[in-house]
């Protein structure tokens, strides 16, 4: 088998709180499924993670805790480095970028790329807080987002649709720290000039990339590239971060976003020097295939930042491809760590102990691989129920058990096998490639569905062919039943190794696998090449059940907890009704709304509540039916100026047709008044956006 040389890196995760299922299956399942896959097959790999501990985050997060940026950092490195290890994401290496091997290495990065005059200094205004004596930027400041019009954007990136930002380019910037709208100050800052490396861009991505990436990685930077780009600064001026190495530095940090991706490279070092390897083949070998594991949020920096950093640097590789994954939601709610609208890791398996193969199972079944994707604990039960359980479980379960009845557990010899023996043994060889491929083109939900068939593969034929019922009377036709299948059970227990870690494992115990593998190893290729993976004679374990069933009841109570989370909040926004689904900036652009002055009102003849109204809206002068009349007198309101939503569809109310709506809202004593244009005059038809 031909080895390949593979340096798979996985997003670092910041430090400023543990981590929950959207990053699981997001970043992390998907990338050790790919590791854990290259490995069986014989590559060499370099599965590469490790914190996210600078940046405004941290500090951010040790304010609002009162301790200081290192405790946080402390405190969730643990955890999250923990976390990952319960779940089985298997790491060459995890380091953090606060170690002094990843300061040395991002320093030295950004001298080679200042002595080479890759950078461009340059003394612009940015955002200060005069109240906290601080520049702002990054998470500092939130405003609206000139593209989208989210009024929450960061200073560097607006979360709503990804494009990326210089702090002074939000619409109403305010202090995060203060709440202060900031002035603007002079300061010294190093930039990278994107603009510089835009054909190199356009031919390594949107030529050369065009149909290996995901379309939804594709898109992202073609548009940013056809956006024209700009140059970026990559300094700080914060006092948390590695220190700017040149002169006039002092005081300023790199930008978090220019240290954390060489975190990737230092991370390498830190295991080469470690398992004494050389860390360079890793980095420099052009035949070295480098995979950034990431989710939508991060394919700017990726695909166009950190590439553009290494092409300048000169002597590293480019990424042969960005899986980026979309996002994941919790029954139907975008996940959110403040809102606490998550499944914390470190919860999820005190509430469902060993039973981490059953979360990577249900996150790689429903992996937001092309559009954002929602876990439902309903969802979690089903796949566990009906697939782990009865489909794949419950497979091994029989053959284990049959094996020990019919043969005390020894694996029989076959006689000649019949034609559906032989179509089922050639299934089996054909499932290493099948999922093989899927795993190579980054589909890791077909994958693991493909893993699931061969386990029906096996239940099928138990079923087919009945041994409980020949064992009777044709005790040699059941021995070569048996061995069969006992060959697809160890093909499950190869095959599985990338998806479910810890029941592989498991069932190597019960096949009897472990520690030393069967004449010679039961690797991935095996599954094709080898006559009989479990030979004739062969002794097996008895068995342990390798899932269990989830209850209603342990639903049930998750469900609870997502309601209690839910009226938490609902409390915390008191009286306040929740924000609608989050709206595009498109579908906003399709309300028509303009101002408009009542000119006639009269009651609607038998009721109470409608006025009919005229209004000229600039346009023309339209009939509004409105159900204002028991907070408006009509000679109240004629003359008045209001905002009218021109373009909703006409509607007739009790016979009259209304061509538009006047918008309204409740004073605190429950009174309808007008949303209006303020009081100063405004003409007739002026449009509101
Ligand atoms: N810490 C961002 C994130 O968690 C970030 C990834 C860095 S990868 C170099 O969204
Ligand atoms: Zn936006």
């Amino acid at each position: 088998m031909a080895t390949k040389r593979y340096t798979i890196t996985a997003a670092l995760p910041y430090t400023n709180g543990p981590i929950h299922i959207g990053h699981l299956a997001g970043v992390y399942v998907p990338a050790d499924i790919y590791a854990r896959y290259l490995r069986l097959t014989g590559n060499d790999v370099a599965f590469i993670c490790g914190s996210d501990e600078h940046g405004v985050a941290i500090p951010m997060r040790a304010k609002k805790e009162g301790v200081s940026p290192q405790e946080i950092i402390d405190t969730y490195h643990g955890i999250i480095k923990r976390s990952f290890e319960d779940f089985g994401i298997s790491f060459d290496n995890y380091s953090r970028t606060s170690a002094s091997i990843h300061h040395h290495t991002a320093s030295d990065f950004f001298v080679k790329l200042y002595e080479q005059g890759d950078f461009v200094e340059k003394v612009t205004e940015q955002l200060y807080d005069e109240e906290a004596k601080q520049f702002l930027a990054d998470r500092f400041v939130i405003g609206t987002c000139p593209r989208c019009g989210y009024e929450e954007a960061y200073g560097d990136q607006c979360e709503n649709c990804g494009t990326s930002w210089s702090a002074t380019d939000l619409i109403d910037p305010r202090s995060t720290i203060t709440g202060a709208k900031p002035s603007r100050k002079k300061t010294k800052h190093w930039f990278l000039p994107l603009d510089r490396y835009e054909s190199f861009l356009r031919e390594w991505i949107l030529e050369g990339h065009k149909d290996d990436w995901k379309p939804n990685v594709y898109g992202q930077c073609k548009s940013w590239i056809d956006d024209g780009l700009k140059p970026r600064a990559v300094t700080r001026d914060l006092d948390w971060g590695i220190p700017v190495p040149v002169e006039g530095g002092q005081g300023k940090v790199l930008y978090v976003w220019f240290d954390a991706p060489i975190g990737y490279i230092s991370s390498t070092k830190e295991w080469a020097a470690r398992e004494g390897k050389d860390w360079e083949p890793y980095w420099k070998d052009e035949k070295t295939k480098l995979v950034h594991f990431i989710g939508k949020d991060n394919i700017v920096f990726h695909c166009i930042i950190f590439p553009s950093m290494l092409k300048a640097h000169g002597d590293l590789i480019l990424p042969e491809n960005v899986p980026a994954n979309e996002f994941l939601n919790l029954e139907g709610n975008k996940l959110s760590t403040s809102k606490n609208w998550a499944v914390w890791l470190h919860e999820y398996l005190q509430e469902f102990p060993e039973k981490q193969d059953v979360l990577r199972y249900v996150l790689t079944a429903n992996a937001p691989e092309s559009k954002d994707n929602d876990f439902t604990w309903k969802d979690f039960q089903a796949r566990n129920n009906n697939e782990l359980v009865a489909i794949f479980g419950n497979f091994i379960n029989r053959v284990v058990v049959l094996t020990h009845k019919y043969f005390a557990g020894e694996v029989p010899s076959a006689s000649a096998f019949s034609a559906y023996d032989d179509k089922v043994m050639t299934q089996l060889r054909g499932f290493p490639e099948r999922i093989a491929k899927s795993i190579e083109r980054y589909r890791f939900r077909e994958a693991s569905q493909q893993l699931m068939n061969l386990a029906r593969l096996g239940n099928k034929y138990l079923a087919d062919e009945e041994p409980w019922k020949l064992i009777k009377t044709d005790r040699e036709r059941v021995q070569t039943i048996m061995h069969v299948a006992l060959q697809i059970a160890a093909g499950l227990a190869i095959l599985s190794e990338p998806f479910l870690p810890f029941t592989t494992e498991k069932l190597k115990k019960i096949l009897n696998v472990t520690p030393s593998p069967v004449e010679g190893s039961l690797a991935w290729d095996t599954v094709y090449v080898k006559e009989a993976l479990l030979p004739a004679g062969h002794q097996v374990n008895k068995g342990e059940l390798l899932f269990g069933k989830i209850e209603d009841e342990d639903i049930q109570k998750q469900l609870d907890k997502l309601e209690a989370t839910k009226k938490a909040n609902e409390a915390a926004n008191k009286n306040v009704v929740p924000q609608k689904e989050t709206i595009s900036f498109e579908d906003f652009t399709r309300l028509d709304l303009r101002v408009g002055t009542i000119i006639e009102a009269q009651k609607m003849p038998k009721t109470n509540k409608l006025l009919v109204i005229k209004v000229d809206t600039g346009i023309d002068v339209r009939t509004v039916v409105s159900g204002i009349a028991e907070s408006f007198k009509p000679e109240d309101i004629v003359g008045k100026q209001v905002t009218v939503l021109a373009n909703l569809a006409p509607r007739k109310l009790r016979g009259v047709e209304s061509q538009g709506m006047v918008l309204m809202t409740e004073d605190a004593e429950g009174k309808l008044v007008f949303v209006n244009p303020d009081e100063v005059g405004v003409n007739n038809g002026e449009r509101i956006a």
